[in-house]
C-alpha cells in the first residue's frame, strides 16, 4: 500500500487581513502566495498545526463521499498555495522570488493602477521613483521627491479607467482645449528599494535591472529622483537599447564635475559618468549658469556630440523669437530635467538652487518643443527637494511638468 504524505501549516505563514465576515487573508511570506480562508476552513487549517495526512483530516471533518472530496479538494488547494507543505519540507527563504528592488507605493501617481512587473505590457507608460539622496555633496532631501510628487499628484487628478479597455479616460485640458492622455496604458510600479548602506553601485544595479526590465517590454519608463545621479544608470540601459539615444539634460549645473568631497560618482557626476561609459551619440545640455561649473570641451578624448545653451543665451534667444533653432529634430531622446533649471523663485525646493534661472512658460516652451518634435523613449525629473520647499509650490511645478510631458511626449 502506498504509503500517504503527511502536511503541516508552513512557517511562514502570516495574517494579512480579516474582513467583517471573518474570512482571512493570510500569506506565505517566502513565496508570496495569498489564500482568503474562511471560518470553517481555519478549523481544518488549525488541524494542520500538527502533521496529518489528507485522509485523516476528511475522516475528521467529512461525512460522506462528496463532503470528504470537498475537503480533499480544499486542502489540496491550500498546499498548492503553499500554506500546507510537506511535513519534511525544506523551508529555507526563497530570495530568488522576492521582489528584490521594487516596492509597493502606498498612493500611487495621480491613481495610476500599481501592478506587479511581470504584468507590463507593450507601450505602458511606467511611472518608478527612486527615493535616493546617497549622493548628493551637500544638502540632503530629494529622497522624499517621488512622495511628495504622488502626494501632489492626488489634489489635482482622479484617475478614472475605461471599463472596457482598462485604460486612462483622460484628463480635459485647459490650454489645448481637448482631452489628454487618454486611451493611454499607465502603470505606477513603485520605488526602487533603498537601504541605507546602499553603495551608489548597488543602487545603480537596481536602477538599471529595472529599466531594463521595461525597456525589454516595449513600455515606455519615467523616473522620479532622487537626485542626479540616478538618471546615469538609467541611460546607460536605455543606451544599449538605443544605438543613437540623444539625452537632453535640462539643468542648472553641467553636472560634469569628476570628484568631490571624495567621491568619484555624485549627484554633481553623472553627465561625467554617462559620456564616459553609456555609449550615447550626443547631448543637449540646456540651462547652464553660475558657478555650474566648465562645459563639457571637445579637446576631450570623447567622440560624443555635446551641445549646451547657456540659461543666458535661452533667454536672449526668447527675446529675439529665435530658440526654436536651439530644439534638435527627429531624434532618438531621453530627458533628464534637474527641477533646478527653474529659477528658485518659482523652485526654491530643490537639492541645489542657482539664482537667475529660467522662467516655468518657458521651460514649458522648450519642453514641448522637444517632446513633439523628437521621439521620447524615457525621462525622468530629478532633484526635487521638499524639506527646502516653500508651501509644496516646487511639488505643485513637478508635477504639472511630468503631465505635461507625458502628453506632450505620447499623446500624440
Ligand atoms: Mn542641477
Amino acid at each position: 500500500m502506498k504509503k500517504e504524505h503527511y502536511y503541516r501549516l508552513s512557517k511562514y505563514i502570516s495574517l494579512e487581513n480579516i474582513d467583517n465576515d471573518g474570512n482571512r487573508v493570510v500569506v506565505n511570506i517566502n513565496t508570496g502566495r495569498r489564500t482568503k480562508i474562511s471560518p470553517e476552513t481555519m478549523i481544518l487549517l488549525s488541524f494542520f498545526k500538527e502533521k496529518s495526512t489528507i485522509s485523516a483530516a476528511c475522516m475528521v471533518f467529512g461525512r460522506g463521499v462528496r463532503q470528504k472530496n470537498t475537503i480533499s479538494s480544499l486542502i489540496l488547494q491550500l498546499i498548492n498555495n503553499t500554506i500546507l507543505v510537506d511535513e519534511g519540507a525544506d523551508e529555507r527563504l526563497i530570495q530568488e522570488e522576492v521582489e528584490e528592488y521594487l516596492s509597493v507605493p502606498r498612493l500611487t501617481f495621480a491613481g495610476f493602477p500599481s501592478r506587479n512587473k511581470n504584468l507590463i505590457q507593450n507601450n505602458d507608460i511606467v511611472i518608478v521613483g527612486i527615493p535616493s539622496d546617497i549622493a548628493v555633496t551637500s544638502y540632503p532631501g530629494t529622497r522624499m521627491g517621488p512622495e511628495a510628487l504622488r502626494a501632489i499628484s492626488s489634489e489635482h487628478l482622479c484617475y478614472e479607467s475605461d471599463i472596457f479597455t482598462g485604460n486612462s479616460k483622460g484628463w480635459f485640458n485647459a490650454d489645448l482645449g481637448r482631452q489628454i492622455l487618454s486611451g493611454k496604458s499607465f502603470v505606477d510600479l513603485g520605488d526602487i528599494i533603498v537601504k541605507p548602506d546602499d553603495s551608489p553601485e548597488n543602487l545603480f544595479q537596481k536602477i538599471g535591472l529595472c529599466t531594463d526590465m521595461i525597456v525589454s517590454k516595449n513600455a515606455l519608463p519615467v523616473f522620479f529622483g532622487g537626485d542626479h545621479s540616478i538618471s546615469a544608470p538609467i541611460i546607460e540601459s536605455l543606451a544599449r537599447r538605443h544605438a543613437d539615444l540623444t539625452v537632453i539634460h535640462l539643468d542648472a549645473h553641467t553636472d560634469l564635475a569628476s570628484w568631490t568631497h571624495g567621491k568619484t560618482h555624485h549627484h554633481g557626476s553623472f553627465m561625467s559618468r554617462v559620456l564616459k561609459k553609456a555609449g550615447i551619440s550626443e547631448v543637449y545640455h540646456y540651462g547652464m549658469r553660475g558657478f555650474s561649473g566648465e562645459p563639457y570641451s571637445c579637446k576631450q578624448d570623447c567622440a560624443i556630440k555635446y551641445r549646451y545653451c547657456s540659461t543666458k543665451q535661452l533667454d536672449a534667444a526668447f527675446l529675439n523669437d529665435t530658440w526654436q533653432e536651439l530644439i534638435p529634430v527627429g531624434k532618438t531622446c531621453y530627458i533628464s530635467l534637474d527641477i533646478d533649471i527653474l529659477d528658485p523663485v518659482f523652485a526654491p525646493g530643490v537639492g541645489t538652487p542657482v539664482p537667475f534661472g529660467l522662467e516655468p512658460k518657458k521651460l514649458c516652451s522648450i519642453l514641448e518643443a522637444l517632446a513633439t518634435k523628437n521621439k521620447m523613449v524615457g525621462f525622468d525629473i530629478v532633484e526635487l527637494c521638499p524639506p527646502r520647499d516653500v508651501g509644496m509650490m516646487t511639488a505643485h511645478l513637478a508635477f504639472h511638468l511630468t503631465t505635461s510631458l507625458l502628453s506632450w511626449s505620447w499623446d500624440k
